[in-house]
């Protein structure tokens, strides 16, 4: 996977883009730029043998840091050819840094940082079906 497909796929992900605020439904300005590349976690999170790479990215925002598209991209080798949105937040700076096989049946589970302006928190995730599902987590903040 290179920055070009990153680039694409966080275009894509910032058409039609919505949130919702105190105020209710609004479209963020989401600026032009590049996107902003987090980390990248390689681990075997589809259980094939084979590993899959997890991108931690950010789209540029007038209204960063406090409010920010934030995405986990995968690129997962039993699905080739998409990166995969397997998680996502507005207001936390998600970024997965490190994978183990937890349970031992293959698959890696996946630790998720997410802090933001008021507090902090991580989460285990699993892949399943597209998304990372939250196994657990913990935080504090306002
Ligand atoms: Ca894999
Ligand atoms: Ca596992």
């Amino acid at each position: 996977m290179d920055v070009v497909a990153l680039k694409r796929r966080a275009a894509e992900l910032s058409k039609g883009l919505k949130w919702r605020s105190v105020e209710g439904i609004e479209t963020p300005h989401v600026l032009d730029g590049d996107i902003e590349v987090r980390g990248a976690l390689a681990a075997d999170i589809d259980g094939d043998d084979k590993k899959d790479t997890i991108y931690s990215i950010a789209l540029p925002s007038e209204m960063a840091p406090f409010w920010q598209p934030r995405y986990l991209l995968a690129d997962v080798t039993s699905r080739p050819g998409r990166l995969l949105k397997v998680a996502e937040s507005f207001y936390a700076e998600i970024e997965a840094v490190a994978a183990i096989d937890l349970n031992g049946d293959g698959p890696h589970e996946v630790l998720v940082t997410e802090p933001y302006h008021e507090g902090s928190g991580s989460f285990v995730g699993r892949f399943d079906g597209d998304k990372l599902k939250r196994l657990g987590g913990w935080g504090c903040g306002l």
